[in-house]
């Protein structure tokens, strides 16, 4: 499960240079006292949650079959555009019902976490899948590290915004209001298998992956895992998020993977898993809460999830 403490990290007060230099050193570090990325680091229900056909999606796809609307809403324009954007020095502002708010490095925000690798499915709200080795922190202990006040009960996320760098952002159509934002309700963010991925395929996240982090809620669809992540705030109130104030009915807050609860305009009961051809369209049933139900459907026990969907 630990593949390593850093025992050096970047203080922020360095030159943003060396920074990113260390940062980089420090990831690299990790994934060779971790060793194989495969065979290290997985917690063992992250690893029974995986089915027997469950085979890794190639790099090649997760890195460029993407979603970041910043940079376009074509699932090309991430991999083609994201290199514009600069993630050092990255600066993360924390707010909200916390003793301990302000700006952070976002290097001493991770320095003192234990870093894993875990398999994850991944199941977005348009019906296709994939199988990916992220490499990440706990996001409970990313969160309790600001301490909390106990009248905070949900999380909220949000983007980056820099029109300069996103080209997305200075699109005419403006799809979303920026900044991108999502939330979880605290208990969710706690579960175990919520994670801030740093990297993945043993390697930094590129930026159409969200660099330098990006949260990692693998039981939702994937749009409540919010990419380039700049701000934390500790809420007492359910946050607003982006895609449920696009288009209310059809994408609500929670997003939890229900074969049983259909988007409005197409069915959510089996999903096409990556690679995919018109030859072999591999589709495959979609599963309760994305295969994970035996971990986190006790976080909604006597909600309606039709309702809360
Ligand atoms: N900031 C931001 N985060 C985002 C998105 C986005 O457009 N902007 N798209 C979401 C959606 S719909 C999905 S499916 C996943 C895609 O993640 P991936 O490109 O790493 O597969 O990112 C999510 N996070
Ligand atoms: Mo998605």
């Amino acid at each position: 499960m630990l593949i390593k403490k850093p025992s050096k990290i970047a203080p922020s007060e360095i030159t943003s240079e060396t920074s990113f230099l260390n940062r980089r050193k420090f990831l690299k570090q990790q994934s060779i006292l971790g060793g194989g990325l495969l065979g290290a680091g997985l917690i063992g229900n992250t690893q029974a949650a995986l089915q027997p056909d469950d085979d890794l999606t190639p790099e090649e796809i997760v890195t460029s079959y993407n979603n970041f609307y910043e940079f376009g809403t074509g699932k090309s324009d991430p991999v083609e555009y994201a290199h514009e954007m600069s993630t050092d020095p990255w600066t993360v502002k924390v707010s909200g019902d916390a003793n301990k708010t302000g700006k952070f490095a976002f290097e001493d925000i991770v320095k003192g976490l234990d870093v894993e690798d875990r398999i994850y499915r991944f199941r977005c709200v348009e019906a296709w899948s994939m199988v990916v080795p992220w490499r990440g922190v706990a996001l409970k202990d990313v969160l309790q590290q600001f301490e909390p006040k106990t009248s905070a009960k949900f999380v909220e996320f949000k983007t980056l915004v820099r029109p300069s760098e996103m080209r997305g952002q200075r699109a005419v159509f403006q799809s979303i209001d920026w900044p991108y934002t999502e939330g979880l309700r605290l208990d969710e963010a706690y579960h175990p298998l919520a994670i801030m991925a740093l990297g993945v395929y043993g390697k930094d996240l590129p930026n159409q992956n969200g660099a330098p982090w990006r949260l990692m809620v693998p039981w939702k669809y994937g749009f409540k895992s919010v990419k380039s992540i700049v701000s934390i705030r500790f809420t007492y109130r359910q946050p607003r998020n982006s895609w449920n104030v696009l288009a209310p009915h059809e994408y609500g807050f929670y997003a939890n993977v229900n074969p049983a609860v259909s988007h409005p305009r197409w069915s959510q009961a089996s999903e096409r898993r990556l690679p995919s051809s018109v030859f072999n369209p591999n589709r495959r049933p979609t599963l309760p809460f994305n295969g994970y139900a035996d971990e986190v459907a006790s976080l909604y026990s006597g909600m309606d999830l039709a309702k809360f969907y």
